[in-house]
């Protein structure tokens, strides 16, 4: 299908073929600036910024940089080039042709999911609003924004899936998406992690690797479903994902290169010291870790799930890359889940795999963070400092799930509440914490400079240099 960037709404979905759904999605339009003027990026849109736009979705197309004022970002519809003959790859419906339209049965489930997908993504642009006047360069100004717009934009692509395929419902629900709104107490987000404030860049950094994976994991998990529209949208949403993700590791490392870079100049590692000096001691970021990881850990639902077991069952939704396993439909296959036995131990059961394909989604996910953190250490080690940043376990600070509210050290191991009380300042940011953190986020928007607490990145975006103007003020 022909990309149309010059529509109103770019897109290569052939919209303007279809004036009825153009019309609806025209409608949308203005909904959708209201709420990036109100609860979008505060401030910065007049600016003029280095972004990447995705006007198809060829190699050529997908990323193309320019200056761009961000209310002027072209927000289009893509979805991946449509596979020949594909075929429903797990499940219950195994080596059947996949669907173009949605089935009469699986219509308020396969809603209920693009509506989960699709909350997530305007609720991560309201839990950045602020950071912009706190950024620590003009690099990672530009990256914030890169983020804004393309969520912005996956959000987009579950709205046009609602509004295609789900008639007057979809149109609701689309609708609903710029009602709810993160932290709201009334109509918050409906994803726990995306309640949680996002006011320093240290989270900024932590969520764009910890939870932005877990989109990566979730939309790969979507990218396999038997609804090719839905598969086909979250195969060219990934090829994005990637560069959010990319900000939260390298940004983390550079956070911990440049405690280390202080901590040989005092020839100390005393947090007393390096707050002093202005950088963020290591124990900190370790408790930043430990919150954002758990957090994210929740958001792939509970271990034992009879919607995951429903989903997979009917081709709905699947594990990331379903080709690497060899039973595509796990009718009989079981799998041991660790669970708290109520004496403060640990006991085993075995379960259905279907059940547990959340679980084994949460593994692989862990598998991949484990990536970043033996990155990370490897500049301790090179330092020659011992420190090493650790994950926490699956069953640490849970609040979805077996572990729920099961108080354990991070090491996983069941405490009783009171020494969870007692120690928890040990392994979770503390209010103290909190406040410093913030206390050393002052925006630095000079070409090239960069704020104390952290490293220059390795290069600049799209081979220019770090001292490149990627934001113009006017
Ligand atoms: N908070 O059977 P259960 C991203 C609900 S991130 C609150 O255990 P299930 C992004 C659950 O909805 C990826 N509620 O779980 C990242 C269910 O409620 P209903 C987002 C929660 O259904 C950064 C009930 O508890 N995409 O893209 O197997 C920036 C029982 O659940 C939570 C998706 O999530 C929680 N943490 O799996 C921007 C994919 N966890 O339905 C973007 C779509 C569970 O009974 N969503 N609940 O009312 C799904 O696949 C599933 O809904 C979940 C839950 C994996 C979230």
């Amino acid at each position: 299908m022909e990309s149309n960037y010059q529509d109103r709404i770019p897109n290569n979905v052939g919209l303007g073929a279809n004036r009825t759904l153009q019309r609806a999605l025209e409608h949308w339009q203005p909904e959708f600036l209201n709420w990036w003027h109100g609860l979008g990026p505060s401030d910065f849109n007049a600016s003029s910024v280095y972004l990447r736009t995705a006007i198809s979705v060829d190699t050529k197309g997908w990323a193309t940089f320019d200056y761009v004022k961000m209310p002027d970002y072209r927000w289009g519809i893509f979805l991946a080039q449509e596979e020949d003959d594909r075929r429903v790859g797990f499940g219950d419906h195994f080596g059947q042709p996949v669907w173009q339209q949605v089935p009469g049965e699986h219509r308020s489930t396969l809603r209920r999911l693009i509506v989960t997908q699709g909350d997530t993504e305007p609720a991560s642009v309201e839990q950045q609003r602020l950071l912009g006047h706190t950024a620590p360069s003009l690099y990672d100004l530009r990256n914030l924004f890169q983020v804004n717009v393309e969520e912005g934009r996956h959000l987009w692509a579950m709205v046009y899936l609602l509004h295609a395929y789900f008639g007057r419902d979809g149109r609701e629900e689309a609708e609903e998406l710029l009602e709810r709104h993160s932290g709201d107490t009334d109509k918050p987000r409906i994803l726990s992690t995306f309640n949680e404030p996002i006011s320093d860049w240290l989270s900024f950094y932590m969520f764009t690797y910890f939870t932005d994976r877990d989109g990566k994991f979730q939309l790969k998990s979507l990218a396999e479903s038997s609804f090719d529209p839905l598969s086909r949208t979250c195969k060219f949403m990934l090829t994005e994902e990637a560069h959010h993700m990319f900000v939260g590791d390298t940004g983390i490392g550079r956070v911990i290169k440049r405690t280390i870079e202080v901590m040989k100049e005092l020839g100390t590692d005393d947090p007393v010291a390096l707050r002093k000096a202005g950088v963020i001691d290591l124990p900190t970021i370790q408790k930043y870790l430990n919150f954002w990881f758990s957090s994210s850990l929740d958001l792939f639902g509970g271990d034992s799930s009879s919607n995951a077991a429903s989903y997979f069952a009917n081709g709905l939704k699947g594990r990331p890359d379903e080709i690497k396993y060899e039973d595509h439909i796990e009718a009989e296959s079981s799998f041991t889940l660790e669970l708290p036995d109520g004496k403060g131990g640990v006991r085993e059961e075995r379960i259905p795999l279907r059940n547990a394909v959340n679980e084994v989604v949460r593994e692989a996910y862990v598998h991949d963070c484990e990536k970043g953190l033996a990155r990370w250490n490897r500049h301790l080690e090179e330092a020659g400092y011992p420190q090493r940043m650790t994950l926490p376990s699956t069953r640490f600070r849970r609040s979805v799930g077996s572990w729920a509210n099961i108080p354990t050290n991070p090491e996983g191991k069941p405490v009783a509440m009171e020494e969870f009380h007692a120690r928890q300042d040990e392994w979770l940011p503390t209010p103290n914490d909190r406040a410093y953190v913030h206390s050393v986020m002052k925006g630095v928007f000079e070409r090239g400079k960069m704020a104390g607490w952290i490293a220059p990145p390795e290069r600049g975006i799209n081979t220019q240099p770090i001292n490149f103007e990627y934001v113009k003020f006017h």
